[in-house]
């Protein structure tokens, strides 16, 4: 057990939809801190590189199309074991999938519309939180 940072973009679709709030809300209620926020529109660039253990895979062009369609909400939020648990709080990737309670379970049905997007690990949670927000991205206090 260990405070850690990780991850969290509310997708273009789920800032459309106006649910930045509701995520954020979630966290906040769950225990967890905002240490890092933006908003920005992803440049396609920045989406490749987030996005590139996914670049061989038949939907890697409509993924960044998705994700550079318009401005995202990205976080940094940090509390006991929150890249394990805001990958439970997100739900699974499909969102037929995810178990109501769940972010996904709760506000999606479709997989290009799964509204939120989370570190899947403690080392992606460094990287990520590198790439977005810079410096050394230490995930671990
Ligand atoms: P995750 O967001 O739950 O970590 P990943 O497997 O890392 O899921 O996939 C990244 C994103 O790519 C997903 O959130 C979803 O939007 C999209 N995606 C994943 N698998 C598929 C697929 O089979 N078809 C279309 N889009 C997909
Ligand atoms: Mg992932």
């Amino acid at each position: 057990m260990a405070v850690e940072r990780t991850f969290v973009m509310i997708k273009p679709g789920g800032v459309e939809r106006g649910l930045v709030g509701e995520v954020v809300r979630r966290f906040e209620a769950r225990g967890y801190t905002i240490k890092a926020a933006k908003f920005l529109k992803v440049p396609t660039a920045l989406a490749k590189e987030h996005y590139a253990e996914h670049k061989a895979r038949p939907f890697f062009g409509e993924l960044i199309e998705g994700i550079t369609a318009g401005p995202v909400a990205a976080f940094v939020f940090e509390g006991e074991s929150v890249v394990k648990v805001a990958r439970t709080m997100i739900g699974a990737t499909n969102p037929v999938d995810a178990a109501p309670g769940t972010i996904r379970g709760d506000l999606a049905t479709e997989m290009g519309e799964n509204v939120v997007h989370g570190s899947d690990s403690i080392k992606s949670a460094k990287r990520e939180i590198k790439l977005w927000f810079g410096g050394k991205g230490e995930v671990v206090k």
